[in-house]
C-alpha cells in the first residue's frame, strides 16, 4: 500500500471505470483558487530548513550537482548512477517561465548541507485532446543517509503548494518505480556505440556465440551522417522547427505544446547538453529534425572507467527522411561526440525501428504519471509524445 499516495489526488489502483463520474478525463480534486492555498511552508522535521536553490550561483549549482551525483537514480543492481552535469541542470531548470522558488532544497540547519531536492518547471501538455497548464516535476532526491524517513512526501507537498500558489493544479512526472497510477509504461532500449567499454563495465554482455571482434563489427557505424542537408539547428530555424514539431506532436495523446521560445530553449544546441540537427532541402525548407541530450552515468566502483557517456533520444521528426535513416544519423552524431551508448524509449513510433537499428531491450522501465488529472483510459507507449529530462 501507499500511505502517502493514497492521500493525494492521483488515480488509485482500485479506481474502476464503473465508479460514477470516473469515465471522463479531468481534474480529480474539486477546483480551488490561489486564495485557498496554504500560505505557510510545510513543516520539516526539526533541524532541517527549506532552501530555494539558485542554479545560476556557482556554489549552489555545485551543491545540487554533488547531491545528485552521489544520491540520484541508480539501476536496479546499483551499477550505474545518473550524473547530470551542472550545465545540464542550469538548462533543464530554467526554461521560459521558470519559477525560481520551484527549485527547492532542504538543508541541515546547523551545517547548511544540502540533503534533499525537488524541482518543477512550467509546461503546457495536451492529454487526450485537452490542453492543460502543468508543472513537470523532476530531480526528487533525498540523501542516502536520510532515506525512509518520510521526507519525500514533505518535499512533494511543499512543491505542490508553491505550484498551486501560481494557479497551476496539474503535474506530469516520470519514474522508474510503480506508484498510483501510471498513465503509461514505457520500456528503455539501448544501442551500443562503444561495445567494448559497455561490456567491460557490465552495461552489456557479449552475446552467446559472439566474439568481441564480431560484436565490434556488428555495431560499427559510418564516420559521417548520411542525410544530405543535415546540419545543426540555428536560432533562425526556430519558427519552422516549432511548426514541424507541433504538427508531429499533435498526433500523440500525451505531448507537450511548445511555444517558439520553448523550442529555442529546449532544442538549441548546448555543448555537452543538447544536440539538435535539422534537414534542410534544396528550397531551404526544413523537412526533418533529430535531437538527443547528454546524460552520463557514474560507473559505481569500476577501477578502469569512471563514467558512461549516454545520449538519450529527445524529439525527432521524420517527415521527408525515413525515421530509420534519421535515427542512424543520430547514432552517428552521438558516436562522433564520444557517447558510449544511445538510449531510447519505445514511445513515439520507435517500436518500428529500434530492432532494425540494433537497439537491445533494457532492464529498466519508465512510468508516466499525472497529478490531479484523471484519464479514463491508460495509454500505450506508442501514444506518448512527451520526453522528460
Ligand atoms: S523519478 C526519480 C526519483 N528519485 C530517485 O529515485 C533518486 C533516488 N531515490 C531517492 O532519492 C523522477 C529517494 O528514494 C526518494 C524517496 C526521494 C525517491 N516519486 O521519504 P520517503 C522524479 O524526480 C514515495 C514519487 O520515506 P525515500 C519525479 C513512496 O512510494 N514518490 O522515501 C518525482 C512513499 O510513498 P507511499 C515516490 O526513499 C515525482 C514515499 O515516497 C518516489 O527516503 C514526485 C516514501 O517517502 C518517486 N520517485 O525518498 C511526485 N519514490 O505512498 C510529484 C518513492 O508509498 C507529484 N516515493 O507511502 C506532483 C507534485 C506537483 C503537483 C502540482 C499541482
Ligand atoms: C526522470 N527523468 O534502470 C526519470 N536504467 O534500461 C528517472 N539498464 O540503463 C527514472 N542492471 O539494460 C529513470 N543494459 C528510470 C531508469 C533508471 C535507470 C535504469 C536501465 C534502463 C539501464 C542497462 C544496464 C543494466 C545494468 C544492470 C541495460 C543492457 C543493454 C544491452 C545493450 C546491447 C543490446 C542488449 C541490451
Amino acid at each position: 500500500t501507499y500511505a502517502f499516495w493514497e492521500t493525494q489526488p492521483v488515480a488509485q489502483f482500485n479506481d474502476s471505470v464503473s465508479t460514477s463520474g470516473s469515465a471522463e478525463d479531468g481534474p480529480i480534486d474539486a477546483p480551488k483558487t490561489v486564495a485557498d492555498v496554504r500560505q505557510e511552508p510545510y513543516n520539516l522535521p526539526e533541524s532541517f530548513v527549506w532552501s530555494t536553490c539558485d542554479v545560476n550561483d556557482t556554489k549552489t549549482v555545485e551543491e545540487v550537482y554533488q547531491l545528485l551525483t552521489m544520491n540520484y537514480v541508480e539501476d536496479d543492481e546499483a551499477m550505474f548512477r545518473f550524473n547530470y552535469s551542472q550545465e545540464f541542470l542550469q538548462w533543464a531548470l530554467q526554461p521560459p517561465g521558470y519559477q525560481a522558488n520551484w527549485v527547492l532544497g532542504v538543508r541541515v540547519s546547523s551545517s547548511g548541507k544540502l540533503v534533499a531536492f525537488i524541482t518543477g518547471v512550467p509546461a503546457t501538455v495536451r492529454v487526450r485532446g485537452k490542453e492543460v497548464s502543468m508543472v513537470e516535476i523532476n530531480f526528487l532526491c533525498v540523501h542516502k543517509k536520510l532515506r525512509a524517513k518520510r521526507l519525500a512526501p514533505v518535499l512533494i507537498k511543499e512543491i505542490t503548494r508553491r505550484v498551486n500558489l501560481r494557479g497551476i493544479w496539474q503535474a506530469a512526472y516520470t519514474a522508474g518505480v510503480v506508484l498510483p497510477k501510471p498513465v503509461a509504461t514505457a520500456q528503455y532500449w539501448h544501442r551500443s556505440l562503444n561495445p567494448k567499454k559497455l561490456i567491460s563495465v557490465g552495461f552489456s554482455r557479449l552475446a552467446p556465440r559472439m566474439t568481441l571482434a564480431r560484436t565490434l563489427k556488428l555495431y560499427k557505424l559510418p564516420d559521417q551522417p548520411q542525410t544530405p542537408g543535415l546540419r545543426p539547428l540555428t536560432a533562425q530555424d526556430v519558427p519552422q522547427v516549432t511548426q514541424l514539431l507541433s504538427q508531429y506532436l499533435s498526433t500523440y495523446e500525451l505531448a507537450p505544446i511548445f511555444t517558439e521560445e520553448e523550442v529555442l530553449h529546449y532544442l538549441m544546441p548546448v555543448e555537452g547538453v543538447i544536440d539538435t540537427h535539422v534537414v534542410e532541402d534544396a528550397d531551404g525548407k526544413l523537412t526533418d529534425m533529430l535531437s538527443f541530450y547528454t546524460l552520463p552515468s557514474t560507473i559505481i566502483g569500476n577501477p578502469t572507467y569512471k563514467t558512461l557517456k549516454a545520449a538519450f533520444m529527445y524529439y525527432t521528426v521524420a517527415k521527408a527522411t525515413p525515421l530509420q535513416q534519421l535515427m542512424t544519423d543520430a547514432l552517428i552524431l552521438a558516436a562522433k561526440k564520444g557517447h558510449d551508448v544511445f538510449n531510447a524509449l519505445d514511445i513515439f513510433e520507435n517500436d518500428k525501428i529500434l530492432k532494425d537499428l540494433k537497439f537491445g531491450i533494457g532492464d529498466g522501465r519508465l512510468r508516466y504519471y499525472l497529478y490531479n488529472w484523471r484519464v479514463a483510459q491508460e495509454l500505450k507507449a506508442s501514444q506518448i509524445g512527451l520526453v522528460l529530462l
